[in-house]
C-alpha cells in the first residue's frame, strides 16, 4: 500500500489557539505601553515565541535588557497557559478527528509539525496525542518556519521522503516552509493569504475522503 507522510500544524489547523495567543500578547504589550492589534496578531501566526516578542517590541519602538526580555516571555507563556488549561475536546476544529481517523484507517503515518513549545500539552488537553506517530514542535527545532526544518524533521521521524509528504498549515510562513521542503502544501484558511499553497480550503469540512485518497495514490 502507498504510504505518504501527513504533517499537521497545530495552532489554526487542529485548534484555534490564536485567540489565546492574542489575549496574552495584548496584555503583555499593553503592560509595557505598546499597542497590539488583531492585524499584528495575524503576522505572528506560525512565528516562534521569541521572534514574536522581538516583532512586538520593534512595532512599539521598545528595547529591553536580556533579563527583561526573558521575564516577559515567561509572563506571556504563563498567561497563555492559563487559557490552555481550560481547553478540552470541544475546541478541536471541525472534522479534524474525522480526517485523522480516516488516515489511521488507511494506515498513513501522521506527524505534528508545530512552532509551539506547548504542543504536547495542548494535544493532551484535547485528547488527540495518541493519533500522532511523531510530534515535532518548538522544543525540537533550531530554525523556525519559514525554515523547513520542522517539516523535514517530521518526515525523517516518519521515515517518509520529503517529496512524499503533505503539510496542512494555516500560516503563510508555514506554507513557505512546506514548499521549501518540497512537500505538498495545503492551506487551511483564506486564499488571498495562503496564495502560495498548492491547495487552499477554508477548513477540514471542505476536504473529502476522495481528495485524501487521491493524495495517497499520487
Ligand atoms: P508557543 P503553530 C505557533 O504554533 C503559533 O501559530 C504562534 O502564534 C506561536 O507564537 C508559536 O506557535 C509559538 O508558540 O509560545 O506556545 O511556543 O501554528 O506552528 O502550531
Ligand atoms: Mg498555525
Amino acid at each position: 500500500m502507498n504510504k505518504k507522510g501527513f504533517i499537521f500544524d497545530l495552532d489554526g489547523v487542529i485548534v484555534d489557539t490564536a485567540k489565546y495567543h492574542f489575549l496574552a500578547w495584548k496584555k503583555l504589550a499593553n503592560s509595557v505601553g505598546v499597542d497590539f492589534t488583531e492585524t499584528q496578531n495575524e503576522q505572528l501566526k506560525g512565528v516562534s515565541r521569541k521572534k514574536s516578542l522581538e516583532k512586538i517590541l520593534k512595532w512599539g519602538n521598545k528595547s529591553l535588557s536580556e533579563d527583561e526580555f526573558s521575564k516577559l516571555m515567561s509572563l506571556k507563556n504563563e498567561d497563555y497557559l492559563s487559557y490552555v488549561n481550560n481547553m478540552d475536546e470541544s475546541e478541536i476544529l471541525p472534522d479534524v478527528p474525522k480526517i485523522l481517523n480516516f488516515l489511521i484507517e488507511e494506515k498513513q503515518p501522521i506527524a505534528l509539525g508545530s512552532a509551539s513549545k506547548n504542543a504536547r500539552t495542548i494535544l493532551e488537553k484535547v485528547n488527540l496525542l495518541s493519533k500522532f506517530n511523531t510530534i515535532v514542535d518548538g522544543n525540537g527545532v533550531a530554525k523556525g518556519k519559514p525554515n523547513p526544518e520542522v517539516f523535514l524533521t517530521a518526515a525523517k521521524n516518519l521515515g517518509i521522503k520529503a517529496d512524499k509528504c503533505i503539510v496542512f498549515e494555516d500560516a503563510k510562513a508555514g506554507i513557505e516552509a512546506a514548499n521549501a521542503a518540497n512537500m505538498v502544501s495545503i492551506g487551511i484558511g483564506e486564499k488571498d493569504v495562503l496564495q502560495n499553497a498548492d491547495y487552499v480550503f477554508k477548513d477540514f469540512t471542505e476536504i473529502s475522503e476522495e481528495f485524501i485518497t487521491e493524495l495517497i495514490k499520487n
